[in-house]
């Protein structure tokens, strides 16, 4: 049985998504190989999990890529703010060779890169204020995951960067240690952010998809044919995320809105206009440079 970690409690699409993969392989082993994913974070924090399965005690990690962005620049550029036009634009470089480029680069870290998810457009809420103008985020300290891109581009509209776990988020903005964070619509509900954060803006500033990496310890103990069925397994259980996904993002959005949360249009080219500049510092190499040439190639 591998063992796997989410952040996510055991309903969320990610978990789903990773059970029915277990799901196929026990079929097709009738048993001999399966997943136990432990959900709601209870193994630890993303970052440390990774670490963890790149050290090899842990099977299969899924996780946001702000904890690869920090190990490995190829993730960089799925990450980069106002990248992806669309979901489907998203979901089509994911499913390309540009996407396989990308999971290939974390084999240097022991990881072996199994499939992208979605996660969909993330959005900045707060509990002080409507955000509609980048002015008005100035002086927020507003919650990031731990990565350096996030925090440049938090800053770069003139709010304080302060990188927790998710899993301490809830309690950071109810003690008021924080303003705000952003995130998906899903997370901000079922993580139960809106119960303080009341003001949610439309930013849409990512599109950056999840990914599910196996530990390369993991993999190496593999024959070649159960390792032929695991990446199978993976692949197979990309339409059912993204099936669930879609059903997951409009309830949630019917129910935050049901809830009297505060939904404000913004500026989004005043958001891009101050976002984008990061790319430059996070663009360094000629990979990360061609792989951003390709993505946006690959826009409608
Ligand atoms: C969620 C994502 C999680 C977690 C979280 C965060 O949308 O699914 O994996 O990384 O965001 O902001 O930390």
């Amino acid at each position: 049985m591998f063992t796997s970690s989410d952040t996510h409690p055991g309903d969320y699409p990610t978990v789903q998504a990773v059970e029915h993969m277990g799901a196929l392989l026990q079929r097709e082993t009738n048993g001999r190989l399966g997943i136990k994913v432990y959900p709601g974070g209870q193994l630890g924090s993303e970052t440390d999990m990774l670490e963890i399965t790149s050290f090899g005690a842990l099977d299969l990690n899924r996780v946001n890529l702000a904890p690869p962005n920090s190990m490995e620049p190829a993730t960089i550029p799925f990450a980069l703010p106002f990248i992806f036009e669309t979901v489907s634009h998203m979901r089509r470089v994911v499913d390309s060779a540009i996407g396989d480029e990308v999971l290939a680069s974390l084999e240097r870290h022991n990881l072996i890169g199994m499939c992208f998810y979605d996660s969909g457009d993330r959005h900045f809420y707060n509990t002080r204020r409507p955000i509609r103008t980048p002015a008005d985020m100035r002086g927020l300290k507003l919650r990031v995951p731990a990565s350096d891109l996030y925090v440049a581009m938090v800053n770069a509209l003139g709010a304080n960067a302060v990188p927790i776990p998710f899993g301490e988020v809830n309690q950071a903005l109810s003690q008021g240690v924080i303003d705000g964070t952003e995130n998906n619509w899903p997370s901000f509900l079922s993580a139960r952010h809106y119960d303080v954060a009341r003001n949610f803006s439309l930013t849409a500033h990512l599109l950056t998809p999840e990914v599910l990496v196996m530990s390369k310890a993991t993999w190496d103990t593999l024959s070649p044919s159960d390792r032929l069925l695991v990446k199978q397994a993976a692949r197979q259980s990309v339409p059912v995320m993204r099936r669930l996904w879609d059903a997951r993002v409009n309830e949630a959005r019917e129910t935050i809105k049901a809830a009297d949360v505060a939904v404000n249009p913004v500026e989004n080219e005043a958001f891009a206009a101050l976002m984008r500049p990061v790319w430059a510092n996070f663009v360094t190499s000629p990979q990360q440079a061609s792989l951003v040439e390709r993505i946006l190639g690959e826009s409608a």
